[in-house]
Order: C-alpha cells, then structure tokens, then sequence
C-alpha cells in the first residue's frame, strides 16, 4: 500500500540528483555474464534478479543449496525504463532529476571496453534528456581505465553537451584509488570544465568484516549497504584530503553520495588525528582543515534516511550544500503487492520526513529539496 501524504511539497522546484538508471544496453552487457556483475533468473523468482556486489557472492554460489533467500534484487523496470523514471518522479513530485549509471558502472570491463561503453551510455542519456528538456540531466560515466588522452578529450566534449552536469564516479580510480598522483590531471580537466564529481561507492569493506551470517544472507543488505557503502566514501575522502589533493585543485567539486558517508560525523577525528602526527603536522603544515574543504568544495547529498545524519551533514558542509536525492530504482517498497512500486516510496519519504524534521519547511528545505541544486548544477534555462 502507498504512504499517502509522503511529500510535503517545497514552494520551490523538487530536484533529485541522486538517482539512476542502467540503460538497456547496458542490461543486455549484464545479462551475458557469469560473474558479478550480472541479471540472472533464478528458480523460484518470476522476475531477473541483479547481482551487484561482492557481499552477495556467497549467496550466489550456495543458492543451488538454498533457494529461500534470492542473491540480489528484483531487477524492475525501475532500472531501464525512461517512462518509468518519469511516472516515479511524477508520483513524488520531482520537478527535475539528474540522473547517473548505478554502480559499478564500467569498472568490470576491459579498459579497451569501457570507453566506447561509456559514450554510448552517454549518448543515451543525452537523448534521454532531450525526451524531457528541463526535467531530465545527467553525470556522465566517466571510466577511468580508459587512456588518459581519450578521458581528457571526453571530458571537454562533456562539458558542451547541454544536458551534462558533472560526472559519476566510484573510487577505485586507476585501481589505486582516488589518492592516485596519476589522476591529478583528469581532476585539474574535470575542474576547468565545471564538472563536479559526484562520488558514490561500490565495493564497501570485505565480507570478513561482516562475517559468515551475513554471508549466508540471514542480515539481507545491511551491513555491505548501511555501513560498507559510507565507510567506502569516507576512506575514499580522507585519502584525498591527506594527499592534499583539494588543495591542489581548488576548483574541484565533489558530490558526495549519502551524505558524505561518515564524514560530518568524523571529520573532528580526523583533524584530531593529523595534530596529533607529527609527521604530518610537517608535510600538511599549510594545509586547511577537513572543516574548510567540506564546506568549500563539498557538497553532499540529502539521502541519509534520518534527521540525527542530516543534521551532521548541515552542520559539516552548511545548508546551502545539502541536496535532496532518491536513490531510486533501489530501495522500492518490499511488500510486494501487485503495482505498489508505481505508488509512492518509503524510501523517499524517509529522507522527506528527515529534511523536514532537520530544518522545517521553510526557505532551508526548499532549498534542500530543489533550489541549492538548480543553482549548483545550473539546471535552469536549457
Ligand atoms: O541495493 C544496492 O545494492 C544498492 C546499490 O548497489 N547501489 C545503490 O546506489 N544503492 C543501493
């Protein structure tokens, strides 16, 4: 059953920039492996199931075994559908998305792959766009295995396409990380072209922190999602900010996906850590604090179910850098009545209740809900 009255609605526009899609051809891809990623049908579901992430590796191979717990999720229309992704902001009154490949976007591929993968995806995102101009933009996929003459040459063309608004990337980087000395010159690009990074994660922590009762899948998704997801991002952050690489390109512009992981939260101990280093009190001796690049080049996302995390995130990057996301196609309603993923969705309203508890409903939620995003990622007047 639908929750009625989910959405307060803002005076203002309703943007999502935290939402996803996988396009059809980037299913098909899926649909032909044998190793995660992969769609497979399993006995027992009517419908492909969508195998993501490491933590779900177990469960795929002992499913022969165990059929009462599915490895992964429902593969819905959710995914690929541009109509559906319409119908659902409609539902939730979304005025504007900006929309992005879900993870793991084209890590998986040979580099020789990925690039050409990347423009077609690109290009079907731009036309996505161009179906709904003013409601729909993009990050673009940016696979960084690729060479870097080719990523430098993509990221100029990215930043004239008139739907392009940044870029989604995970944090592996060349397989170093983001702390990697060899990225700097696609950040400095990507800094120069007005392209922010809007970073999410995707490989979470290994399943040895979790242990075996996660791995035969009796916790479902909660510990590689609640807490591998933000821990991923807040080591991939902190790699960064002790690589001094925001201070070595102060124009870069990173998103954070789930509000900064645990950063608003850890940020104090961070600070606390590098004083108290001597050796690092030298090297990063003109450094600026966690503190000053979170609230410089920073902006976080809105997607973090509940009013304590927002709030953090208020606090660390300030009001006027929060921006409100669904997360959508994952997290649909569980209880499986025929048609309720058209209705409305929890999960949306979760992080609805959180901004209005967090701030009320005045100009500060608008501004979450919409306006902090059409003046951050130029989403006005295309
Ligand atoms: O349910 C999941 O695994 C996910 C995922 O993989 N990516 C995401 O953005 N949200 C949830």
């Amino acid at each position: 059953m639908a929750t009625p009255n989910l959405l307060p609605k803002a005076k203002a526009r309703v943007v999502d920039i935290h939402t996803h899609m996988y396009p059809p051809e980037y299913i098909k891809v899926l649909e032909s492996r044998n190793t995660i990623p992969l769609v497979r049908k399993f006995t027992g579901a009517a419908d492909p199931r969508l195998v993501l992430l490491e933590a779900e590796v177990p469960l795929l191979e002992s499913h022969q075994q165990d059929t009462s717990i599915l490895p992964g999720r429902t593969l819905t229309r959710h995914f690929s559908s541009l109509e559906q992704k319409i119908h659902f902001m409609d539902t939730h009154q979304i005025d504007i998305s900006v929309i992005s490949l879900a993870n793991p976007w084209l890590d998986f591929l040979p580099s020789i792959e990925a690039f050409p993968s990347a423009q077609s995806i690109n290009a079907s995102f731009s036309s996505m766009c161009a179906v709904h101009p003013g409601r729909l933009y993009f990050f673009a996929a940016l696979p960084l295995t690729a060479p870097t003459s080719l990523l430098l040459d993509s990221i100029s063309a990215l930043s004239s396409l008139p739907y392009c608004r940044g870029v989604i990337l995970g944090t592996s980087g060349l397989g170093f990380g983001l702390d990697d000395p060899a990225l700097l010159a696609i950040f400095l690009a990507l800094a120069d072209a007005n392209l922010p990074i809007f970073l999410h994660p995707h490989y979470g922590l290994p399943n040895s922190v979790f242990g075996p009762r996660s791995a035969s899948g009796e916790y479902g998704h909660v510990l590689p999602l609640a807490l591998g997801f933000p821990m991923e991002t807040t080591i991939a952050v902190a790699r960064m900010f002790l690589a001094g690489v925001f201070d070595k390109v102060p124009n870069l512009r990173m998103i954070l996906a789930h509000s900064g992981g645990t950063l608003p939260f850890l940020a104090g101990r961070i600070e606390s850590c590098i004083m108290h280093d001597g050796h690092l009190v030298k090297r990063m001796k003109d450094r600026r604090t966690i503190w000053e690049v979170l609230r410089s080049q920073v902006y976080l996302d809105a997607v973090v179910y509940g009013e304590v995390g927002l709030k953090a995130a208020v606090e660390a990057s300030g009001v006027d850098r929060l921006m409100f996301g669904t997360d959508h196609p994952f997290f649909p309603p569980v209880r499986g009545e025929e048609g309720e993923e058209d209705g409305e969705w929890e999960s949306v309203g979760l992080n609805v209740k959180a901004a209005v508890k967090a701030m009320g409903e005045g100009e500060e939620y608008d501004g979450v809900m919409g306006l902090n995003a059409i003046r951050v990622l130029r989403l006005e007047g295309e």
